[in-house]
């Protein structure tokens, strides 16, 4: 049952262990998974130090075949790992295994990516020298990742970390290290040279902080809330280190009044719920013009009705629970904020008992909000909604802007040209047209403005910018 965390080449026990515990059924533990320690942590940094020399000289072919290797294993056993997933995590098995495979996919896209690493040659202004531009490896790279998706995040930053060259020292969230145990068990038995890829376990206070503040680290990338985003990028850039945040939402889905209505439920109900609103792509505000508001509402809540919120792992069930108990307090005191700040609960937002103990909540949707209240400003990041009825589409990209948050947007409308106005206009790094604003392709660039995130884009090619530092070479002509 127990877990050792991976250092050096080695599988090292830890002397505390982390619970993993099932949210679907909290009589059910996952595994046991130690804890590093502060000295093991350094362990993993000085590993990776002292493999990254070697490591980075590898010729791409070396890089590209343990990157395809590990995709094809993670494919291969998509089946158990996506029970893994929704074991641990609470998603349910279909949305798992679309997890998995995209974390699959994403080590084969990168085993593609090693063998096409960009440089450039241009002619010098002066005469008779030539100037290369290269990209080489940032060196050691500490990886934060959250909860929410635990093997697509850590495979989208181990996997271009490595492929470019990089050493890695990946802290999973302690609520969920099954996926990324078992990612780690894959990456090493596939021949990883030791060191070059190390797991740690632990708090974030300990582990996490030893990751931030060490100057051994040369880059960390960040996903998870906006408060240790904040934290870890003060301590980070006083000492220099590069910096990667991702740090969530308040994402509108615009309705307007020419929206096909079946389009608008679809997009809102997968966008708003699915995955138990426990993303930070999730439409949280539904900004819906006047003239289809109640049909609109009607809609989505008739849909709400029919879902299914039981174990993630049982057949039938649409909605997983909560991930833990710390996640549905929260949510359901913003369900209270929203009826106190006025806010009209159209269905759901109560605690629901199944055959297993485990943290279920009926989704949620607000009616007649405005944008100003705290459930409209705030990351809820649970199955919880808010209607904000606007009077046209000026007011309705307007209101989709007015946020400090700028991750990602959503509009449902058959207009081409406001289709066109709002891509241009809203203030997101992704926007979705007749799409929900949550299920994004992984061989393109995610990351958003304002306080969603920092620094430069995840994913696709544009992660090369991240994992690589760029070389200026001055050549005498011979
Ligand atoms: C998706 O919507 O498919 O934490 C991905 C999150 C994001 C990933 C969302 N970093 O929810």
């Amino acid at each position: 049952m127990s877990h050792a965390n991976l250092i050096a080449g080695e599988w090292v026990h830890g002397s505390d262990a982390v619970r993993n515990i099932n949210p679907s059924d909290t009589t059910d533990l996952v595994g046991e998974y130690d804890r590093a320690s502060a000295a093991q942590v350094e362990d993993a940094i000085a590993a990776a130090r002292a493999a990254a020399p070697a490591w980075a000289r590898t010729t791409v072919q070396q890089r590209a075949e343990l990157l395809e290797k590990v995709g094809l294993e993670i494919m291969a056993r998509r089946g158990e790992l996506a029970d893994l997933l929704a074991r641990e995590e609470g998603k349910t098995l279909p949305e798992a295994a679309g997890e998995v495979g995209r974390a699959g996919q994403i080590f084969k896209f990168f085993a593609g990516e090693v063998l096409r690493i960009p440089g450039e040659r241009l002619g010098s202004v002066r005469p008779g020298i030539d100037v290369e531009i290269t990209r080489e490896p940032v060196g050691v790279v500490g990886l934060i990742t959250p909860w929410n998706f635990p093997i697509a995040i850590p495979a989208w930053k181990v996997a271009p970390a490595l492929a470019y060259g990089n050493c890695v020292v990946l802290k999973p969230a302690e609520l969920v290290p099954g996926c990324a145990w078992a990612l780690a068990d894959i990456i090493h038995r596939a021949g990883f040279p030791p060191g070059v890829f190390n797991l740690v376990v632990g708090r974030g206070s300990v582990v996490g902080e030893k990751l931030v503040s060490d100057s051994r680290i040369d880059a960390i990338s960040f996903t998870g809330s906006v408060p240790t985003g904040r934290g870890i990028l003060e301590k980070a850039a006083k000492r220099g280190a590069k910096v990667q945040l991702e740090m969530g939402g308040k994402n509108p889905l615009v309705v307007l009044a020419d929206a096909d209505m079946e389009t608008a439920v679809r997009c809102a109900l997968d966008g708003a719920f699915f995955a138990t609103g426990q993303r930070c792509t999730a439409s949280s505000r539904l900004i819906v013009e006047q003239a289809v508001h109640d049909k609109f509402v009607a809609g989505l809540t008739e849909a709400l009705r029919k879902q299914v919120v039981d174990d993630a792992r049982k057949q039938g069930t649409t909605i997983g629970p909560v991930v833990d108990q710390n996640q549905l307090d929260q949510d359901m005191r913003y369900v209270d904020i929203g009826k106190q700040e006025g806010a009209r609960l159209v269905v759901g937002g109560e605690r629901l008992n199944r055959e297993k103990s485990g943290y279920y909540l009926a989704p949620a949707l607000f009616d007649n909000t405005r944008n100003d209240m705290r459930i409209n400003r705030e990351e809820i990041f649970g199955p919880v909604a808010s209607v904000i009825p606007v009077k046209d589409y000026d007011e309705a990209l307007a209101v989709a802007n007015d946020t400090s948050f700028g991750l990602c947007s959503g509009v449902v409308t058959t207009s081409l040209k406001k289709a066109a106005h709002f891509r241009r206009n809203v203030e997101t790094g992704m926007v979705m047209v007749n799409l929900p604003t949550a299920g994004v392709d992984y061989h393109v660039p995610f990351g958003g403005r304002k306080g969603s995130s920092y620094g430069s884009r995840e994913q696709g090619r544009y992660a090369v910018e991240f994992y690589t530092q760029v070389k200026t070479a001055y050549v005498m002509q011979s």
